[in-house]
Order: structure tokens, then sequence, then C-alpha cells
């Protein structure tokens, strides 16, 4: 009998073990580093660690306007790396003593049940896709949903069309392609709120004149995965064939450029991981044929990104200057301007993806500047600078938003005195 029982409960215990989900990864103990490159052998050490071993992972790439890397770095690596610095003279400076402790700070203790999306916190993709469909219900006559495709996983990736009449220009805005970034959905939902909803004269003229093109989420799947696994999962979800390592860089996979100029690695492991091919990966496979569908009806390219404080124009795969930068600049120039004028006095640095941040080839915009001729596309680039880095607080998630707004506002202005809109 009592064997019995002993039998019963071995077969909840292990029932109850395997339907539960593998663990979140935990990011107890792990340090971000500010290093300062001075020389090839240094950015070298910094490249080959990062690429060889699991324990260390790049923030942010060597950037030419600061001459600096931001690396994770694991406990168990970190006795190592301090060596590795001293020897190779590298200076630094910790920004970050412990990534789990802002992560942690992150989610709220309880859910706020009830109160509705406040952008107070940052969503799940399911809530987010909930939110979208509560909108177009909400404001049927000048929204309408629109489809991209599937994911490698099978999620469909969704955007809304936002228009007060027909065949006005129009602005496409892709967000959140790198996973962790999630600063860009949060402000890429924020926006279409207020395009719908505010009663700023501003920004009623950004809604009524313009057709607005958002696709808040658009890696699901790593969206996906950087909420339920591993916060800082940054690539696609796609396995690679002949390699244990998972996902590519979408912004390195557009077939514009590929992998010139060492803008992409070809190293299924790295962080900005090409792909075998251009379009290799259905998301931006279908992101490219539902673009190229409505290339007539828009004129401005957008891409959401995080973190640094970057207006970034193309072009990323190579340090020559595209054809109308002077413009770009204008209104790269407007951009911060106005947002350097809010109280928060954020400053953004505007100029070319290759000249100012690093080469990056087979890049969205470049895509849409290159193949489809769309002479105003950008990157922006979020708070901060590094102090939270992918990890921003909630409570800068709406001041975020403020500083995107204003901008806007200011970028749209220029772009049409320009004669682009
Ligand atoms: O490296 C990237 O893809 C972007 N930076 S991030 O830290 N968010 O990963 C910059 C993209 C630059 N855009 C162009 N190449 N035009
Ligand atoms: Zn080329
Ligand atoms: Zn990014």
């Amino acid at each position: 009998m009592r064997s019995i029982w002993l039998l019963a409960t071995l077969a909840v215990l292990a029932s109850a073990r395997t339907l539960k989900e593998p663990a979140k990864l935990s990011y107890e103990g792990y340090e971000v580093y500010q290093l300062n490159i001075r020389n090839k052998i240094h950015l070298q050490l910094i490249n080959k660690l990062t690429e060889m071993s699991n324990e260390y992972n790049i923030w942010k790439d060597y950037e030419e306007y600061s001459k600096q890397v931001h690396v994770m770095v694991s406990p168990k690596a970190k006795s190592h790396f301090q060596l590795l610095l001293k020897l190779f003279g590298i200076s630094n400076e910790l920004m970050i003593a412990n990534v789990q402790r802002l992560i942690d700070a992150e989610q709220p203790v309880t859910r706020d049940s009830g109160d509705g999306f406040g952008w107070k916190r940052y969503y799940e993709l399911e809530e987010i896709e909930a939110w979208l469909d509560s909108i177009l219900a909400a404001y049927p006559s000048v929204t309408e949903g629109f489809t991209i495709g599937k994911s490698f996983e099978g999620r469909t990736i969704r955007g809304i069309k936002i228009s007060h009449g027909t065949n006005k220009p129009g602005i496409f805005i892709e967000s959140n392609i790198h996973a962790r970034e999630w600063i860009t959905s949060a402000t890429a939902t924020w926006f279409i709120n207020e395009l719908l909803s505010s009663k700023q004269t501003a920004v009623r003229s950004l809604a009524d004149n313009y057709d607005w093109y958002i696709v808040p989420v658009f890696n699901v799947d790593g969206f996906e995965y950087s909420h339920r696994k591993d916060r800082m999962w940054r690539k696609t979800r796609q396995p690679h064939p002949t390699n244990n390592c998972i996902g590519v860089d979408g912004n390195r996979n557009f077939d514009s450029h590929f992998m010139e100029n060492g803008g992409a690695s070809d190293n299924p492991c790295s962080e900005t991981f090409a792909g075998a091919a251009p379009w290799s990966e259905p998301e931006t496979k279908a992101l490219s044929d539902y673009v190229t569908s409505i290339k007539d009806k828009f004129n401005v390219y957008l891409s959401f990104h995080s973190y640094g404080q970057w207006l970034l124009t193309p072009y990323g795969h190579t340090m020559v200057l595209p054809p109308n930068y002077d413009h770009l600049q204008d209104i790269g120039a407007a951009f911060a301007g106005a947002i350097k004028s809010l109280p928060y006095a954020t400053e953004y640095v505007h100029g070319s993806t290759a000249t100012v941040l690093y080469v990056a080839s087979g890049s969205s915009v470049d895509w849409a500047y290159n193949e489809l001729d769309k002479k105003v596309g950008f990157t922006i680039e979020y708070r901060d600078k590094g102090r939270f880095g992918f990890l921003l607080p909630p409570a800068q998630i709406l001041p975020n938003c403020e500083e995107l707004m204003a901008g806007m506002i200011a970028l749209i202005d220029k772009t049409k005195q320009l004669g682009y809109l």
C-alpha cells in the first residue's frame, strides 16, 4: 500500500517536472563594461572573445564616434576578463554591476490588471496584439490592420495603417527588429495611440496629412523569446543547419550591399550574423515583399532601435556619404534640436551610420534607400547612452515617447519643407 503511494507521488512529481517550462535565463551577477578602444589589437581581442565564448555578449559594437564598446560579462568570466583588460591596457568603466537587478526592476511585482495599456511597464506580444485589436475596433474609419507575413515559428507579423483620406504621402515605420530593444515597441504603440487620440494641433496635422504604416513588433519570435527565456536575445529564431547557434541579425539580412565591407558577420554565433544569404529569414523576406507592394505609397522609412540616442542616415555599408546627405543632416538637426529643447534636454547626435556608428551592411533603411529609392530614411536609436542600455526603466518609457513626438514633428516638418513629402 505504502509503495503505491510512493509511486503515485513520484509520478505526480515527474509529470510536474516535465510540464514545467524551462526556466528563464538568469543574469545574476552579470556585468556590463564600457571599454575605451585605442587600437586594432584592442578591437580584435574584444571581437574574438565575444564571438568565441557565450560568457560575453556585445551590447554596443565599436563606435566610431566614442571609440567605445559595451560588453556584458558573465560572473564566471569576470576575473579572466579583468586580467585581459589589464594585460592589453584597455581602460574601462563598469556601467552595470548586476544585469539581473535591472531586469527585475523592469517588471512590476504585481500585474496591473484592469488599468489597461498605460505605457508604465513593458508589455508582452500577446498584450500588444490585444491592444492593437482594441485600437482597430475603436477607430474603424481611420485605421486598417495589415499583415506582413509569418515568422519562422509561425506567428503573424502585424501592422496598422492610419489614414484620414486617400493617397496622402506615407511614412513607413518598422520597430523591434532587434528583440531586446523593448523601448522601440513601447514607443511605437504610444505613437500610434497619439496619432489617433491626441488633440494637439501639431500631432493632429501629422495624423491628418499623412498615411502611416506602422509595424510595432517586427521580430515577433525574438521578442517573445526575450520575454519568456532570454531577456538579452537580439536575433531571429531560425536554427542554423550546421551549427548550434540560432538566429540571424534581421538588420543585416536585407538584399542591399549584403555582407559588404565587414558590416556583418558570417559566423552564425555572432550577434551580427547576416544569414547564409539575403532574405534567408522569412521575416525579412515578408517585409521586403510587403514594403515593395506599397512602395508608391510612402516617402519616408524609419527603423526604431535602442540604444545610444542617435538619428542615423544611410549609408551603413560604406563611409561614403549618400547624395542627399546635406538634406538628411538638415532633417537630423531639426529632430535633435526639437528633442534637446524639451525639459529633459536629452542629446541626440545625427549623422551617417558608418561614419558615426560603425559599418553595418544589409540593413532595412539602406535597402529602402538604395533599392526602393526612398531618399529619406533614418534609424532612430532611443535612450539611453548605456547607464541602463536595453533595460531602460519603465519610468523612462513616457519621457522617451515625448521625445520621439517632438523629434517626429520637426522631422516631418523639415522633410516636407525640403520637398520629400
Ligand atoms: O547595428 C544595428 O543594426 C543598429 N544598431 S543596434 O545597436 N540597435 O543594433 C544600427 C543600424 C544602422 N542603420 C543602418 N545601417 N542604416
Ligand atoms: Zn555594393
Ligand atoms: Zn537595434
